[in-house]
């Protein structure tokens, strides 16, 4: 379900006042990668209080006069609409208005690949919808792209609101069931012996070069924003020889509403459940507290916050500056920076990793049943042997492992008189 077509025609509505130049940017950047053709700009004071209208009826007409002279089909608004507000402009401007969570999620529809991802986009697509067909009279039944065919009257409204609850009803259920599946996969690599990493951080930041240069990956690379929405986990071998899982996902951006935080569920697990965060940050941006920001308050947001974190400040190449990197990373002893591009600076980030990882380890004695030797090759395969020597009364094995590995082992566990449990 497209809300925005590569022939669009688009006016893009800018609320005046004290904004950020790089919100701005940011906004022409999504329309570019949601290939809409962006034909001018407008520039209004607006108001959001209840009672008020969101755009005087002097600049409303003055737009609608643009649109026309533009010949565009689409209004753009660099702003989140309430249902009331975005009905209220549809009427002054007589084309189609899609604010910026609509474009966000138009582009997320772009880059789904996997059936989940497709299924959850298209559930916080009408999510977003359903509110606004809600009294909005003819016009929304004119426009709600995809929804069900064009066509005038407050039957027409009532029988889409119907066919869409259907149908976010039917997608839930599926998303519900494809859940499952994903949980079974994910309790087997949960009692893995080694932690895992998750990397997040803004969009475009250089989460999937990084973890195509660390790990031979092939994922897709792109300057626009949002390339990855899939999360892809690789095995990363750190400097002293163990293992770790890293898994790279859907990059951050700000204000993003909860509605589509919630769209990424499969991502945000993956986050959830990482031991390690690595945040990997555009240290070139001239926006970089910013978006830092952004991920930590999204990050706070889906219940992630809290966790070791390695600040990796990436793309050294592209910044002139270099004490202010060294600056940047001399106040914390779990940063680094780096050019994923060209591929320096990883020894440094691989020995922070490997630090955070250190921290999560609990030595382990125990010895393990010849029953359950497959307990032997997961710590072989993910964990840090230091002994396994096979006895008569089964392998005795003295190795780092997670806190919840530790709890596999635990029936088997000896030699705990150190305290540790
Ligand atoms: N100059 C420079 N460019 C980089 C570096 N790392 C990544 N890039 C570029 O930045 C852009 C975004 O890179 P991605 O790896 O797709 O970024 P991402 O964080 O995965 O982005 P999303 O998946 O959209 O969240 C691409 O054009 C990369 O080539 C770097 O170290 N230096
Ligand atoms: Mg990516």
């Amino acid at each position: 379900m497209h809300e925005v077509a590569h022939n669009d025609r688009a006016v893009l509505l800018f609320e005046s006042g004290d904004v950020d130049p790089w919100f701005r940017t940011e906004m022409r950047e999504l329309a570019a990668t949601a290939e809409v053709d962006v034909v001018g700009e407008f520039y209004a004071r607006t108001h959001r209080r209840p009672g008020q209208p969101f755009l005087s009826a002097d600049r409303g007409e003055e737009l609608y006069q643009e649109v026309v002279e533009l010949g565009a089909n689409t209004v753009l608004v660099a702003a989140d609409l309430s249902p009331g507000e975005h009905s209220e402009l549809q009427g002054m401007v007589e084309v189609r208005v899609v604010d910026r969570s609509q474009l966000i999620l138009d582009i997320f529809a772009r880059r789904a690949h996997t059936r989940e991802g497709k299924l959850q986009v298209e559930l916080a697509q009408l999510n977003y919808l359903l509110p606004r067909l809600t009294g909005a009279g003819t016009e929304m039944s004119r426009l709600g792209g995809g929804v069900g065919t064009r066509g005038p009257g407050e039957t027409k409204l009532e029988s889409d609101r119907r066919r869409l609850r259907r149908r976010i009803g039917a997608l839930t259920a599926e998303i519900d069931s494809v859940q499952k599946h994903r949980e079974v996969a994910r309790s087997g690599r949960k009692s893995l012996p080694f932690p895992s990493a998750a990397l997040v951080g803004y969009t475009s930041a250089g989460k999937s070069t990084l973890l195509n240069v660390l790990s031979g990956a092939n994922v897709a690379v792109d300057a626009r924003l949002f390339s990855t929405l899939d999360p892809t986990t690789r095995r990363v071998v750190l400097p002293d020889g163990w293992g770790i899982l890293i898994t790279d996902t859907v990059g951050f951006i700000r204000d993003l509403p909860h509605t589509l935080i919630a769209a990424f569920r499969a991502t945000l697990e993956e986050v959830r459940e990482a031991d390690v965060l690595v945040h990997v940050v555009d240290a070139s941006h001239p926006a970089r507290e910013a978006q830092i920001e952004a991920v930590r308050t999204t990050l706070e947001e889906i219940g992630a916050g809290g966790k070791p974190t390695v600040m990796v400040y990436n793309k050294s190449d592209l910044c002139s500056d270099t004490y202010e990197l060294r600056r940047l990373v001399a106040s914390d002893p779990l940063s680094c920076y780096i050019s994923a591009l060209k591929g320096e600076g990883l020894s440094h980030l691989m020995d922070r990793i490997a630090a955070a990882v250190r921290g999560l380890l609990t030595r382990v004695e125990a010895v393990i049943p010849y029953s359950r030797s497959e307990l032997l090759s997961a710590c072989y395969d993910n964990g840090r042997v230091h002994q396994a020597e096979y006895r008569e009364d089964g392998i005795h094995l003295l190795a780092d492992v997670t806190a919840s590995f530790a709890g596999v082992l635990a029936p088997f566990r000896r030699g705990d008189e150190g305290g540790e449990d």
